[in-house]
């Protein structure tokens, strides 16, 4: 695996690590999932809870992946591991989160996404506003909305790609 790969990948890792104890592990999906169930109003319960739903199932999909001993918590290099694995099957593993993300996101259901609802989302999952609102910059329409197809077009190449030129990708979740 490159270079590239590996600063995304460790990139995940320190987001998905939310209490920062060094391994991943479901109390981190947990406290994930309720930052972004408080972050949204009763307005979008609904999309908030099949969000965390997405999120729990991409974190059983780890598990099942790299967790070899079955003591329910990931160290880095078995995440890095894991993510190369799941991300061969981007599709039904990894593409549901996202998109689940963007339907909270998409707050009138018109199939774009605004600036300031793009960065509520990063925010609850641990990035900084400032990096969400570059990230949103560089892949939105010059409109200033987001499609679903320019956002899994991202988060497919997040996991994937290893060209330096797609800079909008990689820095999806900030600076690596
Ligand atoms: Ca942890
Ligand atoms: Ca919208």
């Amino acid at each position: 695996m490159g270079a590239l790969l590996d600063q995304k990948y460790e990139k995940l890792f320190s987001l998905l690590d939310a209490n920062g104890d060094g391994v991943i592990a479901e109390d981190d999906f947990t406290l994930m999932a309720g930052r972004v169930r408080a972050s949204f109003s009763e307005e979008r319960a609904a999309k908030g809870e099949t969000y965390a739903d997405e999120m729990m199932n991409y974190w059983r999909a780890l598990r099942d992946t790299a967790d070899a001993d079955g003591d329910g918590r990931i160290d880095r290099d078995e995440f890095r591991q894991a993510l190369h694995q799941v991300s061969d099957r981007f599709d039904t593993l990894i593409g549901p989160l996202y998109q689940a993300g963007f339907h909270l996101a998409d707050r009138d259901d018109d199939g774009r996404v605004g600036r300031e609802d793009f960065i509520a989302v990063l925010v609850a999952i641990g990035v900084p506003a400032d990096e969400a609102g570059a990230t949103f910059d560089r892949l939105a329409e010059r409109d200033g909305q987001l499609t679903k197809d320019q956002l899994m077009t991202a988060a497919t190449l997040y996991y994937r790609d290893e060209n330096p030129d797609n800079a909008a990708s990689h820095l999806f979740f900030g600076a690596l």
